[in-house]
């Protein structure tokens, strides 16, 4: 027994040392000195020792035990410490590669549009309002002098979503629920851009959802030239000192009089050119006193109050100062086109 003990040592130790992984090595913790390992088979035999040879090979066994599980704790270490060195290896970072380029974003060109003008009014004391995209008939049409029957409400311009709702067609109702919280007796200077709807169908000069920044300012005293000076001044800022506005008769439901605003073309200084198909003149946004039908029902009393709106698209004022061609080019994402509006 004891040689057989002894040889179990040898062999366990010997294939201990030819063990090349931890996997492996578990095996042979088993095979040896598991439960139904071989040492523990030769242990089972000592029953049939006399009392004297038993404690004798018990301290053998112990020590046999002893010495296998010291060789597998070595090897172990061994193993671990080389599959570390193995794992820091294929992670090592070559920190003298030149990094890889991060894309970065930037600000669409009809937001940086919209913003600008915003400075520009903020600087004048107006206040930015934002409100719903889709709004009631109500607030988009009656309150702003359109009532029913007349023909800018006709479902074929409009996205209808049920009876009441639909996606706003202007910005102008916005407009309409901040008169109508301040209870009629407050001063208004805002501007309020967003997104508008209209049921067109898509070409170079139409969209079915575009955008619109419209202002109002009313208070006791509002008038005419205070419109004129005011679109006169977004006139130079926007677009250059030398240019010159001129007003034209137009109509809106919501304002009267209304007007259409003209910038002089920069192109051909007033001469004509095919950009201001040879008037001399670019129309920009239209304007117009408030209706008093549309203060009346905001909750301002027109003969006490008088105020102005104008509204325009940045998208026609973006594809008017860039030379751009396609208003669809606004909103289908072509990475290339977009980026030329961005800084370095
Ligand atoms: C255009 C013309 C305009 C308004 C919008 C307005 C709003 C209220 C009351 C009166 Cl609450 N008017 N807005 C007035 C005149 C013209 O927009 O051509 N937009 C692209």
């Amino acid at each position: 027994m004891q040689e057989q003990l002894q040889r179990l040592e040898k062999e366990a130790v010997e294939k201990v040392s030819q063990t090349e992984n931890v996997k492996d090595l578990q095996e042979v913790q088993v095979a040896y000195l598991g439960r139904k390992g071989s040492i523990t088979e030769v242990l089972r035999g000592m029953g049939k020792l006399s009392k004297e040879e038993r404690p004798v090979i018990g301290e053998l066994a112990n020590k046999v035990r002893a010495a296998i599980q010291e060789a597998i704790d070595e090897k172990k270490e061994l193993l671990e410490q080389a599959e570390l060195e193995k794992q820091l290896e294929k992670e090592t970072i070559d920190v003298t590669l030149p990094g890889r380029p991060v894309n970065f974003g930037g600000t669409h060109i009809l937001t940086s549009i919209i913003e600008e003008i915003e400075d520009l009014f903020i600087g004048l004391g107006y206040e930015v309002r934002e409100g719903p995209e889709v709004e009631t008939d109500y607030f988009n049409f009656e309150a702003l002098n359109l009532p029913q029957g007349h023909p800018a409400r006709d479902m074929q311009d409009s996205f209808y979503l049920t009876n009441e709702l639909l996606m706003r067609t202007h910005t102008s109702p916005v407009q309409a629920r901040t008169m109508r919280s301040l209870n009629g007796n407050e001063p208004v200077r805002m501007i309020c851009p967003g997104k508008v709807y209209r049921r067109d169908s898509d070409d170079a000069t139409h969209s079915h959802q575009f955008t619109q920044i419209e202002g109002l300012y009313v208070d006791k005293n509002v008038r005419m030239s205070d419109l004129k000076g005011t679109l006169d001044l977004f006139a130079k800022k926007m677009f250059g000192k030398d240019r010159e506005i001129r007003l034209r008769p137009s109509f809106f439901p919501f304002t009267e009089p209304s007007v259409e605003m003209d910038i002089s073309c920069k192109v051909c200084s007033g001469k004509g050119c095919s950009v201001c198909k040879q008037t001399g003149w670019i129309e920009i946004l239209g304007a117009g006193m408030v209706h008093p039908k549309v203060l009346e029902m905001a909750g301002y009393d027109p003969n006490v109050y008088t105020g102005f709106a104008f509204g325009m698209g940045p998208d026609r004022i973006a594809m008017l100062k860039y030379g751009i061609d396609d208003i669809r080019r606004f909103y289908t994402n072509d990475i290339r086109f977009l980026k030329q509006f961005h800084e370095a």
